[in-house]
């Protein structure tokens, strides 16, 4: 066997991830082959150094030899798990890790992981200012923007890992085992990579699968595969949302009851994270920090000076007495339906985009409560229309922007037109980002 440092590694996918290890394998002097699906050209530029470096780029598609004569393959998250030549390489026995992994393997850190169907930006940011609050050093990443191995790149210092992992980023993990792993709720998403949705939940519950005993585990009680599913996590389970749980919100205050910890409240009077599912979020970050010593001042300092997300749930003018959301982050239903829980006034509700396969069957008593219309748009406007017409009052729009208008002149003052659109943005736009910062600009048009 070839001694480590002397490995052929294939990288696969040089979006930020990919570009991250190759540079860091480049630097520790290892043979690095990268493929992507994209041409060179299509990079723009991002990829002149890694050439430059040594890195041999193999573009515009796959090459099964480039799999095969890998002793290591390196995968980014986006890539599916099942194309040809990666099941290829799995049959022929050679090691296939994703970036989180292999980047978990060169650090040695205390680490809290949160993962979940929706809120994990949030939570994780929230526990990483907790931190920063008690005078620790996190470093806040993975799946929030910056991967694991460019902050080893970086060369900064830090105490504490915080990481957001998506279940792409689980899937291909072998040995991550956090100190403290939250789990916020596991509701439909992703269901064009998975089989189904009790193979996406295993994905989700795998956060814990390597814990042991001394390890932590945050879930939320009141969402029912959490629940279902606790009995087979192996760490000191903790939880929050139920009567019973370790963390609940009374009023406006939360109450973290932990065995062998004081009991400690949290105000909520000052805090900007609004709505269900941000109390949701709340008690998990008090529980994470609690888990790891951070005391309750510097927890509530971090509850009170927060200041949350753009495009989720984001509260972008009042116009005529109508207030306006961009929830553009909202690529679940799931998330829609928190979204629309945070609302007791009337809704006019715009969504749709591509379409990720998972149900939309549980808006419908949601928007039923509390929705007055829908206007649906994009690529899963015809479906979701077809579906929720019957329920409530619907419309179906080619684009966002036909759909915004609709909606803007028939709602009244005192309603919330709110973009949630339970759909991905790729079938019109780049990001999720580029279509709620279009929403603002609709929103920006109005006049005055
Ligand atoms: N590609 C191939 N072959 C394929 C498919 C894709 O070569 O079969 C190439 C694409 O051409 C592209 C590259 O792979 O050049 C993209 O890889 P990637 O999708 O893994 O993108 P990264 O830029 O590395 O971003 C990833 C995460 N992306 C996904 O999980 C899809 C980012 O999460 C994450 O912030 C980043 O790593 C750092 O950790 C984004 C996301 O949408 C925000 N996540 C999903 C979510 O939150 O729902 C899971």
């Amino acid at each position: 066997m070839r001694k480590k440092e002397h490995q052929k590694i294939l990288v696969v996918g040089l979006g930020v991830s990919g570009r991250a290890v190759c540079e860091l394998l480049l630097g520790r002097g290892a043979e690095v082959s990268a493929t992507d699906l994209r041409s060179f050209s299509e990079f723009g530029g991002a990829l002149d150094s890694l050439g430059k470096a040594g890195a041999i780029l193999r573009l515009g598609g796959h090459r099964l030899e480039d799999f095969l004569g890998a002793d290591t393959i390196i995968v980014s998250p986006g890539i599916p798990l099942d194309i040809e030549p990666l099941a290829r390489a799995r049959s022929a026995g050679i090691e296939i890790i994703g970036e989180l992994e292999w980047a978990w393997r060169q650090v040695s850190l205390p680490a809290i992981a949160v993962t979940g169907a929706n809120g994990k930006t949030t939570t994780t940011a929230l526990i990483g200012e907790m931190l920063k609050q008690a005078g620790k050093r996190p470093f806040v990443g993975g799946n929030i923007g910056t991967p694991l191995s460019r902050w080893i790149l970086s060369q900064e210092r830090a105490d504490f890992l915080v990481l957001e992992l998506s279940s792409f980023q689980l899937d291909t993990a072998s040995t991550f085992r956090p100190d403290v792993g939250v789990l916020l709720n596991v509701t439909e998403d992703h269901l064009d990579r998975y089989p189904s949705f009790e193979a996406y939940a295993d994905s989700k519950l795998s956060i814990f699968s390597r814990q042991s005993s001394e390890d932590f585990a945050i879930i939320n009680a009141a969402d029912p595969v959490c629940a279902g599913r606790a009995v087979q996590i192996p760490g000191k389970l903790l939880s929050f949302g139920a009567s019973t749980a370790n963390a609940q919100v009374c009023g406006r205050v939360v109450r973290l009851a932990v065995p062998g910890k004081a009991a400690i409240e949290i105000s909520l009077e000052k805090t900007r994270l609004n709505g269900v599912h941000n109390r949701e979020n709340i008690m998990a970050a008090c529980l994470a920090a609690l888990c790891v010593g951070i005391d309750p001042q510097a927890m509530q300092a971090a509850v009170d000076t927060f200041e949350g997300f753009a495009h989720r749930v984001e509260w972008v003018r009042n116009w005529k007495g109508i207030d306006f959301y961009d929830d553009s982050k909202a690529t679940n239903v799931g998330a829609v339906v928190k979204a629309l829980e945070g609302f007791d006034r009337p809704v006019l509700l715009l969504l749709g985009g591509r379409d990720k396969l998972g149900a939309y069957e549980p808006l419908l008593a949601p928007l039923a409560a509390r929705a007055k219309a829908a206007f649906a748009f994009g690529e899963a406007g015809p479906k979701i229309y077809e579906l929720l017409r019957a329920t409530i009052p619907a419309g179906l729009y080619p684009d966002l922007p036909a759909a915004f208008h609709d909606a803007a002149g028939r709602a009244e003052p005192g309603d919330v037109v709110l973009l949630s659109p339970a759909c991905a943005s790729f079938d019109q736009y780049q990001s999720y980002a580029q279509r709620g910062d279009h929403f603002k600009e609709l929103v920006a048009g109005l006049g005055h």
